[in-house]
């Protein structure tokens, strides 16, 4: 049992003792819980110790632990595992303990932790303690701070923990491959003060990339800019939990990036004061009001805000080509091209399954029943109680409500809006669109736009 005169009154000698008994415990490894489910579980409240609000891991879960002594002992285990990013399409991917993201390691600041990591992969790993305080030699890049755990074999990572905040865990050992296959996971570490930092929700999650092609099963590993499926803790809209949280209550989230480009993450409805980075926490007198937060590569962001506006609030990275799934990029802009006429021909020559499509925008592929291949994903999809959303990718819903339980994260349905509250339509005469004088015409496109006849400078 963890006790707080220990830990202020003789940390340092602790500290030494249990160095010793730390190698001769290590033999007596402790079991690696694992999950394979798609859905949240429920947040893991502690069983001793300060009484910190536990977070809720966004289609994940928080890593049991085991008290040896003065210590709370983890086992994570590096593996191959099978990932649904959404209903209809299913990754393999390598993650920890069943699952990609790995679970998130939950810890409170001044603990003796000690991680096992089993490694199950083909090749070798290590795993990074990302923004954590710790000796040289427990951080984990592989070939500067410690010899690669290779296949088959465990190593043990030991470190008290010396500050509270949003970090994360991730290998230092062919990165490039080990990370686009989706190894990575949070680490969040609680204020011993159970007032500091106290919140009544607290979501967390991790954002990746993934460069799938339609039908396949396996990421490809080498690609750099051009990925096309981006995921929340290794799920894209309509798989991604929604936020379920009470009216009133404060709430934190907190998202780390693991991918290769920046999120501007924007949330509706509120605005929230950006309260952590992986640096640690953001002192009052310097935070600041954003409604969208560009949350760097390799960074973690943490915002708070009391939600205190009732409602379905997007939030969504407001890169928008991010809130899609996989899709041609080489698509023309159709906009305004009558192909319906073109269609017969075009059927005859390229294939009889031909469609016109784009020649008003996209939205009808939100709603479309299109033929994919096995095991992909549509480009958009999702509905509301008013239609098809046309989101994929990095998007989800905070779903504030009143009245619901404390710690009940189950998703609330859709918002039912006061009367009078929703947008409406109204019939009237409109102005024709704008249309550039000596455009080409099209009859999609509104009234003609008249040429002058002798007009000044057409030459024939
Ligand atoms: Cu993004």
């Amino acid at each position: 049992m963890l006790s707080r005169r220990g830990f202020i009154g003789s940390a340092a000698v602790l500290a030494s003792a249990s160095v010793v008994s730390g190698r001769v415990e290590a033999a007596n490894i402790p079991e690696a819980p694992t999950t394979t489910t798609n859905t949240m579980q429920p947040p893991l409240a502690p069983q001793s110790g300060p009484a910190y609000q536990p977070v809720a891991t966004l289609n994940g879960w928080t890593l049991p632990w085991r008290q040896n002594g003065d210590w709370k002992e983890f086992h994570l285990v590096a593996e191959p595992v099978v990932r649904e990013f959404a209903p209809g399409m299913k990754v393999h991917l390598w993650g920890y303990n069943g699952q990609s993201p790995g679970p998130t390691i939950e810890v409170v600041e001044g603990d003796k932790v000690r991680i096992f990591v089993t490694n199950k992969l083909p090749e070798h790993t290590t795993v990074h303690w990302h923004g954590i305080l710790l000796p040289n030699g427990m951080e984990g890049v592989g070939g500067l701070t410690q010899p690669h755990i290779k296949p088959g074999k465990t190593f043990v990572y030991e470190f008290v923990m010396r500050k509270s905040g949003t970090f994360m865990y991730h290998p230092h050992a062919d990165e490039m491959v080990q990370m686009a296959m989706g190894m990575m996971g949070l680490f969040i570490v609680h204020p011993r003060d159970e007032k500091l930092h106290r919140v009544d929700r607290d979501f967390v999650f991790l954002m990746a990339s993934y460069d799938i092609d339609p039908g396949a099963y396996l990421p490809k590993v080498n690609t750099m800019t051009d990925f096309n499926l981006w995921t929340w803790n290794s799920r894209v809209f309509p798989g991604i939990d929604s936020l379920a949280v009470r009216q009133g209550d404060r709430v934190r989230v907190r998202i780390g990036n693991l991918s290769m480009t920046t999120h501007p993450i924007h949330m509706h409805g509120h605005d929230f004061a950006v309260t952590g980075t992986d640096g640690g926490w953001v002192p009052e007198s310097a935070r600041w009001p954003e409604v969208t937060i560009d949350v760097p590569v390799g960074a973690m962001r943490a915002f708070e805000f009391v939600a205190d506006e009732p409602g379905d609030w997007a939030i969504h990275c407001h890169k928008s080509h991010h809130t899609m799934n996989a899709m041609g990029h080489a698509v023309k802009n159709f906009i305004g091209v009558q192909k319906r006429d073109l269609v017969t021909g075009i059927r005859r020559i390229v294939s009889p399954d031909y469609m016109a499509m784009g020649s008003r925008g996209m939205a009808e592929m939100g709603a479309m029943e299109m033929q994919l291949p096995d095991n992909t994903l549509p480009m958009m999809s999702g509905y509301g109680q008013f239609g098809p959303l046309e989101m994929g990718g990095m998007f989800s819903v905070v779903k504030v409500r009143e009245g619901l339980g404390a710690n009940d994260y189950k998703d609330p349905g859709w918002y039912q809006h006061p009367p009078g509250t929703v947008a409406y339509e109204v019939e009237g005469p409109t102005p024709p669109p704008a249309r550039a004088e000596g455009a080409p015409n099209t009859p999609t496109n509104g009234p003609k736009v008249v040429k002058p006849r002798n007009g000044g400078h057409d030459h024939h």
